[in-house]
């Protein structure tokens, strides 16, 4: 009898996980990255080589961890996939030394006897008295090396730990459903160029949002104004929010419409002002647009419409 109800307890218990943070029907994270069944988790290999613990922060902030295998079987087929894909024979792994020198710990805390433990020959040899990131070779064996040296990395999310975003079909809680215009939108807290806003929103299976009528601003600026970003530090301007428009002999959204036909085209007093600087679209905090150098570092806000799994409009130049 306890056995029974005990059984019935868990069944419940998954049935609720599934039902509200997981949809392990559909495997789908970010399109950057690419899903292997046998570790059953997304990879995305990160090309542009970086410090250990800027790899560490990119992995972070696409809501990934900085990758190492798990075990022999994770290795094996981590490095197929780079193998096929890439020509370069090393990469950081989230394997460091961030508390005592020498002893070797996984980005989430376990020690690496645990996990992985094929070191290369001699290795670790902490040589020179600096070496304390891990870096793994194409022959899937570790070396000890210096976390200041860039190398290229990968990022890992796995399957069972994605939340399911059920409101907006999108593996991102962070995206907000607003019932009234049947939409989703997530205002970046991370300050970015133009056209680096642009990737990211594309990356999340969404579009850097564009107004197509005044509810729609007045909810852009309320969810603006929302948004716990006035004491985030660093060099971005302030005041304004990246949208999806440009200018492209006239303003048009991403979409290639101009602002009038999408139906919005409140533009702040003076506004545009910039000429050939400022060729990117914005939105002040206000709700009124702005146009703004596309190399400028900016908050921005992304638009997501439900159950369109593809949205590949082209960035028209
Ligand atoms: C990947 O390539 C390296 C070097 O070419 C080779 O030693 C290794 O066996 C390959 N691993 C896999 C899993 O394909
Ligand atoms: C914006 O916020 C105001 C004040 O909180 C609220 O009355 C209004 O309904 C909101 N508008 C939208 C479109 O969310
Ligand atoms: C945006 O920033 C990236 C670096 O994150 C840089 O490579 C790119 O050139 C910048 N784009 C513009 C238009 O300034
Ligand atoms: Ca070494
Ligand atoms: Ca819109
Ligand atoms: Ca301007």
């Amino acid at each position: 009898m306890i056995t029974h109800n005990r059984l019935f307890v868990i069944f419940i218990l998954q049935y609720f996980a599934q039902l509200t943070y997981s949809q392990p029907s559909l495997k789908f994270f970010r399109k950057d990255y690419v899903y292997l069944e046998e570790p059953k988790a997304f990879y995305k290999i990160h090309t542009l080589h970086k410090s250990w613990n800027d790899a560490k922060e990119k992995c972070d902030m696409e809501g990934a961890q900085l990758f190492y295998p798990d075990d022999d079987d994770e290795a094996i087929a981590v490095i197929a996939h780079w193998n096929s894909t890439q020509p370069f024979s090393w990469i950081f792994i989230g394997v460091s030394t961030p508390n005592v020198k020498e002893v070797f710990e996984t980005v989430d805390g376990f020690p690496v006897a645990e996990v992985y433990d094929r070191w290369g020959p001699g290795e670790p040899n902490d040589a020179g008295g600096i070496e304390g990131c891990v870096v793994m070779r194409r022959d899937g064996t570790l070396n000890d090396d210096n976390c200041a040296k860039k190398f290229p990395f990968i990022c890992k999310k796995t399957l069972e730990s994605l939340e399911w975003n059920n409101y907006c079909n999108i593996p991102d809680m962070a995206y907000e459903f607003n019932e009234k215009l049947g939409k989703c939108y997530k205002f970046h807290l991370n300050p970015m160029n133009w056209t680096d806003a642009y990737k990211v929103c594309d990356s999340e299976q969404s579009y850097l949002a564009i107004i197509n009528d005044d509810k729609e601003a007045e909810y852009m600026t309320n969810l603006t104004s929302r948004a716990p970003k006035d004491k985030l530090e660093g060099n971005y301007l302030r005041g304004a929010v990246h949208l999806g428009f440009k200018n492209n002999k006239g303003w048009k959204t991403i979409k290639g419409m101009t602002l009038r036909d999408s139906g919005y085209s409140k533009w702040g007093g003076g506004q545009p002002d910039g000429g050939d600087k400022e060729l990117c679209g914005s939105m002040f905090y206000n709700g009124h647009l702005n146009d703004i150098s596309c190399g400028q570092n900016m908050f921005f806000i992304c638009e997501h419409e439900i159950d369109i799994l593809s949205t590949d409009y082209a960035l028209r130049k």
